[in-house]
């Protein structure tokens, strides 16, 4: 691979390095290649640029010296770790649940926060020994929340994933109880690589209607915070040149009686659909006698994970199968199940699949499947058939296989006798197009084009345009009277050093009256600022203004509200504000706002601002009021339970009556934390935006990135039809 790219060193993070220990009770400790198609895509990557590879080893011990051109970091794992992280939440809930098999998904309470926790130490591992321009490597869905642990040691890390398993339709993904806290792992992420399109579209899906955020589809881009997150699909190739060399060299199968041979290769895992394949083997025996004594249906599987239950079982069910099937077919001089439960070594698995005559690949749901791929690599001799599932994601690529759906036995069947009476013409023309493709997309190309996308720098989205708002909350507005709550600063104004700096901007100006002017569009300001000084700053006397967060509302056609609370708490806050002002200086100054005071730093050196936000909140609490954190500054309210939620109820019962959820539509935007308990109300019953670049959770439907985000959707609601 001819290193591309633009950063310094490639740090790879896998949950197994591509060796395994064992130590057995007895004897000597064994150093084995571990299983699976993983190794076999980030191997030559690394051979190739150099850099680590960090993982967990099987065993506790440090990683060996081997001459592999880059270097192994051993991740320890506890034993209840490997219980919960490994065959709990990641092969027990996040595995069958990413397969669509909902049914298999295992929910244990215990297990996230383990995953979360090994995840950190992943990511902590790598911070260690992060340069500024290296590149983080991320694989697969044992790690999923790393990235976003990383960003939090190292903000400009730069950091791809790479997944190797379908990510689950959006009807199936929301089955997991973390699910927003799993996307937002990924999230952290700068590129995130899929097999397929069909796998980056879901989660674009999950993204946009989990978490709300902004996603471009046609550029594959999604809005998240401050940064802009790139998807793609990045079909993985294996190393064509090696397998076909290896078939080319290695000497003949022990199968040479003459039996034409079927043969499956998989991880015994119940996604590969090896019960169903013998099934579909079976019937066809049953009903194409011709088959019988001529074929021989060789069956490879790697034991793979028997610690989980679902494992045991599916492995005795296939030796009752297998069986079954030769006791019911087999004769002394004729076995049509040849089952071998072991790993076999590179060159006689590759002398298998040169000898096969059909390549037998169907599991029920594959990531991409790359026994489908060697198979062909291999058939270097007399070309045989494919038989693939379209259930696996090399489905998508490898159009001239014999394609299956592998849960109909009988469709399996007849597939298989199709493949074993293909006219060589067309077996031909279909391995050697096949043979082609696999060449040509090899796992080399692979690993060039996902790193060369990784380093490459981000774009961002385009601005918000009306089709958004059309395709987000057209039909929920489309012909009904709306009121539109809107909080003031961050969300109408740029948020300014000083309070009264933060003008509405001419434009938002305009956009406001346009709304305004709709005798079906009511306007409601919601602000933390006194009543008087919202009203003013806005200066459009006809809106409806809740000031105080909502402890005090005025506005036409209802009667002004003011909190039965209010002012016992104003002339407490009287009090408490001298108190506050003892603690400011070089700057820092409190803002009188009635029953709530707010001690504003902005001004402040920043190493000053901590001591100075903690010794306000102390003075706060003893005074009796709630401190709550705002930017750059603290605020102290009244201990009333009485938020923007519960003003946003009230304005709507007053101004419509008790059933307005009949008469009206809502929507609310807002950027701040006291937002949030509006948006909460309004659940189910409102759209509801949360505006800003930071990545926290929030109860809004939808994100907005900033205050022309605003303006736009008003303009939107202006002109709407
Ligand atoms: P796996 O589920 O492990 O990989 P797969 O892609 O088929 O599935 O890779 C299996 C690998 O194991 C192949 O390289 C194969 O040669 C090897 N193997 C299987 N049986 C063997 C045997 N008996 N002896 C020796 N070797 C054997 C996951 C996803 C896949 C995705 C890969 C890579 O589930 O969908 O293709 O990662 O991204």
């Amino acid at each position: 691979m001819d290193p591309p790219v633009n950063f310094d060193q490639l740090i790879c993070a896998s949950n197994r390095l591509p060796v395994t220990i064992r130590r057995p009770r007895r004897g000597p400790t064994e150093v084995e290649r571990s299983s699976g198609g993983l190794v076999a895509a980030i191997d030559p990557a690394l051979r190739a640029l150099g850099g680590r590879w960090l993982g967990w080893l099987g065993a506790p011990g440090t990683a060996p010296e081997l001459d592999l051109g880059y270097a192994l970091e051993a991740v320890e794992l506890s034993p209840s770790e490997v219980r919960r992280y490994y065959h709990g939440y990641s092969n027990s809930t996040l595995w069958p649940l990413f397969h669509t098999l909902p049914e298999r998904v295992r929910l244990e309470p215990h297990n996230w926060a383990t995953y979360d926790a090994v995840n950190r130490r992943f990511a902590e591992r790598i911070a260690g020994q992060l340069g500024p321009k290296d590149l983080v490597w991320l694989h697969d869905y044992h790690l999923l929340r790393t990235a976003l642990h990383l960003r939090e040691l190292r903000p400009d890390a730069r950091i791809a994933l790479f997944l190797h398993v379908p990510f689950a339709p959006y009807d199936v993904y929301r089955v997991l109880p973390q699910s927003r806290d799993l996307l937002r792992g990924m999230l952290a992420c700068d590129l995130i690589g899929f097999h397929v399109p069909g796998y980056a579209s879901n989660f674009l899906d999950c993204v946009e209607r989990l978490l709300g955020e902004r996603v471009d589809r046609d550029a594959e881009r999604i809005e998240h915070g401050a940064r802009t997150v790139q998807v793609g699909a990045f079909p993985l190739g294996i190393d064509y040149a090696a397998f076909e060399k290896r078939a080319r060299e290695a000497p003949a199968t022990d199968w040479d009686s003459g039996e034409r041979i079927v043969l499956g290769v998989d991880r015994l895992d119940y996604t590969k659909g090896i019960p169903e394949r013998l099934l579909a083997f079976e019937r066809l025996l049953e009903r194409f006698h011709e088959h019988r004594r001529r074929v021989v249906f060789v069956q490879l599987a790697v034991p793979s994970r028997h610690q989980v239950t679902d494992y045991r079982n599916l492995k005795r069910q296939i030796d009752e199968l297998v069986g079954r099937i030769n006791g019911r077919f087999g004769d002394a001089r004729w076995t049509p199940i040849h089952y071998l439960y072991r790993s076999l070594r590179p060159e006689r698995l590759a002398a298998l699949y040169r000898d096969a005559d059909v390549g037998l690949v169907t599991p029920l749901r594959d990531g991409m499947n790359l026994v489908a791929k060697e198979f062909v690599a291999c058939q270097v001799g007399e070309p045989g058939v494919l038989v693939l599932s379209r259930l696996a994601g090399a489905a998508e690529s490898m159009e001239e296989a014999l394609r299956v759906n592998p849960y109909n036995v009988d469709g399996v069947a007849e597939t298989l006798h199709r493949a074993l009476t293909l006219p060589d013409d067309d077996r031909i023309a279909r391995m050697r197009a096949l043979q082609q493709r696999e060449r040509e997309h090899d796992v080399h190309a692979w690993g060039r084009e996902l790193l060369a996308a990784a380093a490459a720098p981000a774009t961002t989205l385009a601005p918000v345009r009306p089709e958004d708002f059309e395709r987000w909350i057209g039909r929920f507005a489309r012909g009904w009277p709306l009121v539109v709550f809107l909080d003031y600063d961050g969300t109408l104004a740029e948020i300014a050093p000083h309070p009264s700096e933060a003008q509405l901007s001419a434009g938002m100006r305009e956009a406001l009256a346009a709304c305004a002017a709709r005798k079906d569009t009511e306007l409601v300001i919601v602000s933390g600022r006194a009543l008087d000084d919202v009203r003013s700053m806005v200066g459009v006397d006809s809106l409806v203004y809740a000031g105080n967060h909502g402890l005090e509302i005025e506005g036409p056609g209802m009667e002004p509200f003011e909190h039965p609370d209010l002012t016992h708490y104003e002339e407490r806050a009287l009090r408490l504000a001298p108190e506050l002002d003892a603690l400011c200086s070089d700057g820092a100054w409190v803002e009188e706002k009635g029953a709530t005071l707010t001690l504003h730093f902005r001004e402040l050196a920043p190493e000053r601002r901590a001591p100075l936000a903690q010794a306000a909140r102390e003075v706060i609490s003893a005074a009796g009021f709630q401190p709550r954190d705002a930017r750059c500054a603290v605020e102290a309210r009244p201990p009333i339970a009485w938020d923007k939620g519960h003003a946003a109820l009230h304005v709507l019962r007053e101004r419509h009556g008790q059933a307005w959820s009949t008469a009206l539509r809502v929507i609310y935007a807002g950027d701040d934390d006291t937002d949030e308990d509006a948006f909460r109300a309004l659940q189910g019953l409102g759209a509801t935006f949360r505006i800003g670049t930071a990545d926290q959770p929030t109860s809004a439907r939808r994100r907005l990135r900033d205050v022309s985000a605003v303006e736009a959707m008003l303009r939107w609601l202006a002109a709407r039809s």
